[in-house]
């Protein structure tokens, strides 16, 4: 199964390395051909090189679309060797085989990706590439494939360990490489098209992701796991530069996501606990130190362990707030040198950087598997805005009372269902998460909030005198009442349940303000 390397057609957009690599074959007598770009830049080394053109005695044309698009070029990689007919053909048509194939695509996902216009992107998409890589990797019996940059080590190698040829065992692998490559550069220029119509669910989708880590294990010891990466240039967990601490786990990465989009949401200075993928405290403030002290009180027991998020650039005074206690992840968009000199001392906490915030407008796409399948569905990106409030009750909100209204739906959106949220001064006093019953998330929101009074050695628990928000309608007057009894002043809620009439009237007989969203924001 060793394939002499005799002919080689190199045609790449990304030339790291390349010179490198075209030296390396030309010592060991491989004849090079190649495209326009590239063969300038082998012949520019000094390295002997023949035009596909030359090759083909047909130009390139139509701005380069037409290159490599030639019966001696995709014969010459698809032909079988040893098969008396294909031999006879190839003879016949003067088509040379070609045995080594490199070629990187035209940058289609970053041309995306930097916020090039229809035109640039659409001319980006390469057709000659991957029509060469797809022949040449079924041709793997025969034909080696490099598609990245980063495999011309291990072909290398190969040649040089087996005197100038290719085993089948790399060739089968660099093709399910190859067909990687390809099947995610569809993918890729797929959901470009799909974007360009709005919230429109194609008949057939592919999900592209490039290894970004191998992770020890997934949410359990027991489960394998890796992280995958679109190459979207949103600013979080994918992009973020890690300046310090472990290496990050499935949970730790699942958490941080959800950290950082909630933060994201604010335009104040803000700050989100987060553990287990719900916030367990989250506030604004004047500067992010405060609001870290009060997102931190809400319930600084089940603060232990979690994940921090700042909207912020991180500073001294935060960072050895948050060094008092163990977190697993730090991230912002950036972080001072004494911040970082905060944290020098704690070398598992994770600081992560991303640069800026992610666009919480920005439209997006969810995927989750489920048995045979996958649930797709735009992003929660609804917010609401003041203007919208409807008021439903006798008394109207306070200034005050709707800001922490606003804020406590917009934490809601980010907490599992049910979700019920108790806000008070721009800081969550009591979160109810993930239970069956709103009723109980009601509950469990209340009893936290005296819980973590009772251990501060306040007099009265936060609840007293908040608002409470609920991410979907109250069914029943229950919930409500079980805020107003625990203080609560005013609501938020999307309405819309068969008894939202039984509801307005127990706020109103409780003397609650209370608005409706028209929008509901179940999370799951
Ligand atoms: O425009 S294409 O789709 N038409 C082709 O026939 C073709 N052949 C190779 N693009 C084509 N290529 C691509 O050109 C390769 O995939 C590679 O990315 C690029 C290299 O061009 P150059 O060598 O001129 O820099």
């Amino acid at each position: 199964d060793l394939m002499p390397v005799r002919r080689a057609l190199i045609s790449v957009s990304d030339k790291t390395g390349l010179i490198d690599f075209a030296r390396f074959l030309e010592s060991r007598g491989v004849e090079i051909l190649s495209t326009g770009g590239s063969a300038k830049a082998i012949r520019d080394a000094g390295i002997k090189v023949v035009e596909v053109a030359d090759h083909t005695g047909f130009p390139e044309m139509l701005d380069g679309r037409v290159k490599t698009l030639h019966p001696k070029v995709h014969g010459g990689l698809l032909g079988i060797r040893g098969n008396a007919e294909h031999e006879a053909a190839m003879a016949e048509h003067g088509i040379a085989p070609i045995d080594l194939l490199v070629v990187n695509l035209y940058p289609f996902e970053s041309t995306v990706a930097k916020g090039a216009g229809y035109d640039e992107c659409v001319e980006n998409i390469d057709i000659g590439g991957p029509a060469m890589i797809r022949a040449a990797s079924k041709n793997h019996a025969a034909v080696a494939v490099v598609v990245d940059v980063e495999d011309y080590g291990v072909v290398k190698a190969e040649l040089e360990a087996n005197n100038g040829a290719t085993t089948l065992a790399l060739r089968k692998k660099l093709a399910a490489t190859a067909y990687a490559r390809t099947g995610a550069y569809d993918a890729a220029i797929s959901q470009w098209f799909a974007k360009q119509l709005g919230d429109t669910f194609p008949r057939r989708v592919v999900v592209a992701g490039e290894l970004k880590q191998s992770l020890r294990y997934g949410e359990n010891p027991h489960q394998a796991a890796a992280f995958y990466v679109t190459g979207h240039q949103r600013p979080g967990v994918a992009t973020a530069k890690q300046l310090q601490g472990k290496e990050l786990s499935y949970n730790n990465l699942n958490d941080t996501d959800a950290a950082y989009e909630l933060v994201a949401e604010f335009d104040k200075p803000a700050v989100a606990i987060i553990k287990h993928a719900n916030p367990c405290g989250v506030a604004v403030g004047s500067d992010i130190v405060s609001a870290y002290k009060a997102a931190l009180a809400t319930d600084p027991v089940s603060a232990f362990g979690g994940i921090v998020a700042i909207n912020r650039k991180l500073d001294g005074a935060t960072a050895e707030e948050i060094a008092k206690l163990f977190t697993e992840v730090v991230i912002a968009p950036d972080a001072d040198e004494a911040a970082v000199a905060a944290f020098a001392a704690k070398k598992n906490l994770r600081l992560l950087v991303t640069g800026g915030m992610p666009d919480p407008n920005e439209p997006g796409m969810t995927l989750r598997p489920v048995a045979g399948g996958y649930l797709f569905q735009t992003k929660d990106n609804g917010r609401v805005a003041l203007q919208e409030l409807k008021v439903v009750t006798k008394r109207a909100p306070s200034q005050q009372e709707l800001e922490d209204l606003l804020f406590a739906f917009r934490v809601c959106k980010h907490v599992k269902s049910n979700a019920i949220i108790y806000v008070k001064n721009g800081t969550t006093v009591g979160i109810g998460a993930g239970q069956m019953s709103r009723v109980d998330s009601s509950r469990i929101a209340a009893w936290k909030s005296q819980e973590a009074a009772t251990a501060a050695g306040l007099a009265q628990p936060g609840t007293i005198g908040s608002v409470v928000a609920s991410d979907a309608f109250f069914p029943f007057a229950d919930g409500l009442l079980a805020a107003a009894a625990a203080g609560a002043t005013a609501v938020i809620q999307p309405g819309g349940s068969m008894r939202d009439a039984e509801v307005i009237a127990a706020a109103d007989e409780k003397g609650l303000a209370m608005v409706f969203t028209g929008m509901r924001h179940f999370r799951h």
